[in-house]
């Protein structure tokens, strides 16, 4: 008798396998050999080292590790290898020109098809509720937004194309207030859930307000006018010397338009509209508009409790809108369009409370370094997440317009350097609540 709860699930992976893939093709297949080769920035490697090397990856989780399998190309798992390979040395490597990284994913991804075909998922943790296929989906994932953000910083005519996100629904209001008390952070029960997001543990909150939506271009552009980039009252120490250093003026891809701003956008320059999210900003920027707006960054406990908290139940859901996968209408995610869409646009995806865009978009910034949870186990690789722990990173939440829902959720946590911009970075504010409101 066949077992419908296991073929269901390996027709679920087999679907989400061929989605992520045909995502990856696109990146991939969208420029030609030499731009596939070519690094675009230092901060990023060529886009045939990440097709390899998330071909390897999945080599070597589900072909070696789990399948016990032949190796395919043993001999390659250096070049691949991100912590031996820096990413500015990745294009003086000899790396799998474009044809043969693409032969190597294919046979990769035949042999795991073979594996899934078969395959039990018993009570091994790797493998129960198809655990490892989930990571190396949510692996290639992240690699796609990675080749995502490469696309932004490569010259030359554009290549990729998508619709405009949709136009705003509702008036967002400006802040919400989240009344003081519990709620359960992380989880232990989502099962495709990343080690860092794990365990569920309790977590209390004084009373605080947090925007109802990611800052806008529109309220960025008043900081900037009102010389806050010159102004080192905003900055920490460590964000005034990066801000001069770097020579920072404005967001990334922002220059001058007549009195107003264009801003680069995969190849196209398009002035600057007011009701978007601001996006490539770093931390310290993010920061000192905070500071300037009067406000500060909420911490990551804060941003979960606004999207996950509902103070009907008490319970904490999957994702802002409920325990049920997005769609179109919930969030701007996936790369379905190339921008952040502007506030109002899904109504539909606001948490109980009544934030906004929380998940899409852009990742918000967060005060918080980047730690363990409480109860945090190392699941199934150390250099996944614990050996950032501690490091210079501060945590990102909700996922961006690039992001795919396989790799983003509630619980989700991101994490990258201060200074780094580069990525699809925004944010909101936060502030600790006044007696008054509190109280009424
Ligand atoms: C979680 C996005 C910080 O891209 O550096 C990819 C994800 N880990 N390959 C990254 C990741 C290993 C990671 N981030
Ligand atoms: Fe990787």
């Amino acid at each position: 008798e066949p077992d419908t709860g296991t073929e269901a699930l390996r027709s679920r992976i087999a679907v989400e396998l061929a989605r992520t893939r045909a995502r990856t093709d696109a990146l991939t297949t969208a420029v030609d050999d030499d731009d596939l080769i070519r690094q675009h920035s230092t901060l990023m490697s060529p886009l045939v080292w990440d097709l390899a090397h998330v071909g390897n990856q999945e080599e070597l989780w589900l072909v070696r590790d789990v399948g016990g399998r032949t190796p395919v190309r043993q001999d390659i798992d250096d070049l691949y290898d991100a912590f031996k390979q820096p990413r500015k040395d990745r294009p003086a490597l000899p790396l799998l020109p474009p044809a043969e990284a693409r032969a190597y994913v294919a046979t990769v991804r035949d042999k795991v098809h073979d594996l899934l075909d078969g395959i039990r998922f018993t009570d091994r943790a790797l493998v129960a509720d198809g655990f490892v296929f989930g990571m190396i989906v949510q692996h290639e994932q992240q690699h796609d937004e990675t080749m995502l953000a490469t696309h932004q910083l490569r010259s030359g005519p554009p290549v990729l194309e998508a619709p405009p996100p949709p136009e705003p629904r509702i008036r967002v209001a400006a802040e919400v207030l989240v009344p003081a008390g519990p709620f359960t952070m992380g989880t232990s029960t989502d099962p495709w859930a990343l080690d860092n997001e794990r365990p569920a543990h309790p977590v209390e909150l004084p009373a605080y307000v947090i925007d109802a939506a990611p800052v806008t271009n529109g309220a960025y552009r008043e900081f900037l006018a009102d010389g806050g980039y010159d102004d080192p009252r905003w900055w920490s120490a460590a964000g005034w010397r990066h801000r001069t250093e770097a020579g920072l003026t404005a967001p990334m891809h922002w220059r001058r338009d007549g009195d107003g701003w264009a801003c680069q956008r995969f190849g196209r320059w398009s002035p600057v509209r007011d009701d978007e999210p601001v996006v490539h900003v770093c931390w310290h920027e993010a920061q000192a508009y905070a500071r300037w707006a009067g406000k500060r960054l909420p911490t990551e406990a804060e941003w979960e409790k606004a999207a996950r908290w509902d103070p009907a139940t008490g319970r904490s859901r999957r994702w802002p809108w409920g325990d049920d996968e997005p769609t179109a209408e919930h969030a701007n995610l996936g790369q379905r369009h190339l921008w952040p869409a502007p506030v109002g646009a899904y109504p539909a995806g606001a948490s109980p409370l009544g934030v906004h865009q929380l998940i899409g978009d852009v990742w918000e910034w967060t005060a918080s370094p980047f730690h363990g949870h409480p109860g945090f186990a190392v699941f199934p690789y150390r250099e996944y997440s614990e050996v950032f722990f501690g490091g210079d990173y501060r945590v990102l939440r909700g996922g961006s317009f690039g992001t795919d829902r396989s790799a983003c959720r509630g619980t989700f946590r991101n994490w990258d350097h201060p200074i780094r911009r580069q990525i699809f970075s925004g944010f909101r504010c936060a502030r600790d609540a006044r007696p008054e409101e509190v109280h009424g």
